[in-house]
């Protein structure tokens, strides 16, 4: 294959490319070090994505260029991959400095627990990438079709239940990780090695079809969405308190295309029940099915959850148990009570505890970088991301907590107490102008919008009341927008499809109610129905089960009759 510079010469499919990259090298070291800063060949750029780098531009800057008879400048965007949302606070700083020097001054905490620098040129990855190998840090395996950041509930417990789960997920990040020496060579050591004779023994020459995604809650708190998960996992007590049977979730995923009808999201659905020792290999057998199974002729429908349905659930498990040489006990039921987004003060033992930082869209940028870093530097506790682009502080004194706080406040940067529920639920996703599939803006319009819908939200008496509101410049789903009470979804350039009928646990997928409404009438758009569910809710009702209990057909019929 010709070392060919650009994105539009996808001559050959993506599996080839995978089959032919003796575990991922192809031509990444050429095009790396080549000097050229405009861009790596189709081949590397998806390669790449296996380390953690996509290949962007600046659509801001599009027009610009284009019409200055430019090419556009590749920069890239790296995913810091941290399992369970887990960092130290030397890799903090260090992502905070590496923002400033080699990046676009800022960073992003994301919805899947790691974190994304934006706008590293080529020409600095491998320092970037050897800064944060020194310091325990990896980007492989951040994007790619491969089994993705794990996600864990971020909440410390002192050794309990959760601490026990975080361990397992740990664990089964690291055992499902890829076993390539590519990302090393190439980025940490700077080699290019031509013959290899190594092994992928899970992954195989051509890895997975797709992305793959798994995540592991604890029965009762659904922070992580775990039905959106390729395999969501769901860890049960027993008497003690202790880990005792995990719940084993398959299928999920929420992106779909406006355009293609049959791709749709889906909710992950029970497949059974194991004991902790049996969890990797079970794991280890969905994923490998996947990996035989899963389609590779279109990437439209690779994702697991096409594989569930077409095949059916029971024959599923039959495979899986077949692989992993064990029976899955049923289901147990799962109860959930929340979905905690565990920001503010959580005191773990009489005088220490930790401290949930509520990060507005997870951008770390400005004035709250500068606080965040100071604060990081002075104390130096371990972070952890959570699962709504926000940041944990753990194991901290009291008295520190609370200096933390009064010195983020006085930057004007309000303690998570002080934040409506709303607000602390709202997410958006990253958008433009760096996502390539972002078809209208997200996180650089959310604001506003979510000041109109909680003011409302306040004037009719619900300042404490959850509302789940997220926002995407794409159906691809990246925060998750479709198990939103009210979910904004890009559908081109200012205009977005509104879904509603979602609920704050995470269970239910919501219903399109209108389509490509202009941002500047969302707002407006669903005004009237806050009104009408504050004069109709029964008891304590929230506003998705509202809205699912009458339908977003009969909602759009009355909205109908009272705007036309
Ligand atoms: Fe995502 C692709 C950002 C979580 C579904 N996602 C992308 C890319 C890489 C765009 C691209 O392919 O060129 C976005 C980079 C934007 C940028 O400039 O930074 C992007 N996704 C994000 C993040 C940063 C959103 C955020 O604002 O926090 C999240 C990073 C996750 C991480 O740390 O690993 C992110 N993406 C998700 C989630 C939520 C989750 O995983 O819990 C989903 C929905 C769940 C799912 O996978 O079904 C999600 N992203 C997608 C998809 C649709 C996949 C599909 O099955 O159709 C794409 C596009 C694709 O894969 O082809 C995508
Ligand atoms: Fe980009 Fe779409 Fe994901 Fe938003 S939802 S980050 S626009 S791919």
């Amino acid at each position: 294959m010709a070392n060919t510079v650009g994105g539009d010469e996808m001559a050959r499919s993506i599996e080839q490319i995978k089959a032919e990259s003796r575990h991922l090298r192809g031509h990444v070291y050429d095009d790396l070090y080549n000097r050229d800063d405009s861009g790596v060949s189709e081949d590397s750029r998806q390669l790449m994505k296996f380390f953690g780098m996509y290949q962007q531009e600046d659509r801001d800057q599009r027009r610009a260029w284009k019409s200055a008879g430019l090419n556009p400048e590749h920069r890239f965007m790296v995913r810091v991959a941290l399992a369970g949302g887990d960092m130290a606070a030397e890799q903090y700083l260090a992502i905070d400095a590496l923002a400033d020097d080699l990046g676009l001054g800022h960073f992003r905490l994301t919805s899947r627990q790691a974190v994304q620098l934006h706008g590293v040129h080529k020409g600095d990855l491998p320092e970037l990438i050897q800064h944060l190998y020194q310091l325990g840090a990896t980007t492989l395996a951040g994007c790619g079709d491969v089994e993705r950041n794990v996600m864990c509930c971020p909440a410390p417990d002192g050794g309990g239940l959760v601490d026990e789960v975080r361990c397992l997920a740990q664990r089964v990040s690291h055992e499902l990780k890829p076993q390539t020496r590519a990302y090393l060579e190439l980025f940490v050591e700077g080699r290019k090695v031509w013959d290899v004779a190594e092994e992928e023994p899970l992954y195989g020459e051509t890895y997975l079809p797709r992305k793959f995604k798994t995540g592991m809650a604890v029965q009762g708190d659904n922070c992580i969405d775990v039905y959106s998960q390729d395999i969501g996992l769901v860890a049960h007590p027993d008497s003690t308190g202790h880990l005792a049977a995990i719940t084993v979730l398959v299928g999920g995923g929420l992106g779909h295309s406006h355009g293609v009808l049959r791709t749709h999201p889906v909710l992950a659905k029970p497949l059974g029940t194991v004991a902790p020792q049996d969890l990797l290999a079970v794991v280890t057998a969905i994923l490998t099915v996947q990996r035989d199974y899963g389609n590779r002729d279109d990437r439209r429908f690779a994702r697991m959850k096409y594989l569930v349905e077409a095949w059916g659930i029971d024959s599923f498990r039959q495979e899986v148990e077949r692989r992993a040489g064990l029976s899955l006990e049923p289901p147990l039921p799962l109860g959930w009570q929340e979905a905690a987004d565990h920001l503010g003060y959580h005191a773990i033992s009489q005088n220490r505890g930790y401290l949930g930082l509520y990060i507005p869209q997870g951008r770390i940028a400005g004035t709250l970088k500068e606080v965040l870093r100071g604060i990081v530097a002075d104390y130096r506790p371990a972070l952890r991301i959570t699962p709504q682009q926000n940041l944990l502080l753990l194991d901290l004194d009291r008295d520190v907590a609370f200096t933390i706080q009064d010195r983020l406040e006085a930057q004007g940067y309000l303690r998570a107490e002080r934040l409506t529920p709303m607000r602390r639920a709202a997410m958006a996703c990253v958008a433009l102008p760096t996502c390539g599939l972002a078809l209208a803006e997200a996180e650089r319009v959310f604001l506003p919008l979510q000041q109109q819908i909680e003011e409302e939200w306040v004037k009719l008496g619900f300042r404490d009341m959850p509302l789940v509101v997220r926002m995407t410049g794409c159906p691809n789903n990246c925060v998750r927008a479709e198990l939103a009470e009210i979910g904004f979804v890009g559908a081109a350039p200012g205009k977005y499809h509104i879904y509603l009928g979602g609920n704050r646990l995470g269970t239910r997928l919501n219903h399109k109610f209108r389509e490509r409404v202009p941002y500047e009438e969302l707002f407006r758009a669903i005004q009237p129905l806050l009104h009408w569910y504050a004069q109709e809710r029964v008891a304590d009702q929230s506003f998705g089960d509202w809205v699912e209990s009458l339908g977003v057909d009969r909602l759009a019929a009355r909205l109908e009759e009272v705007t036309s």
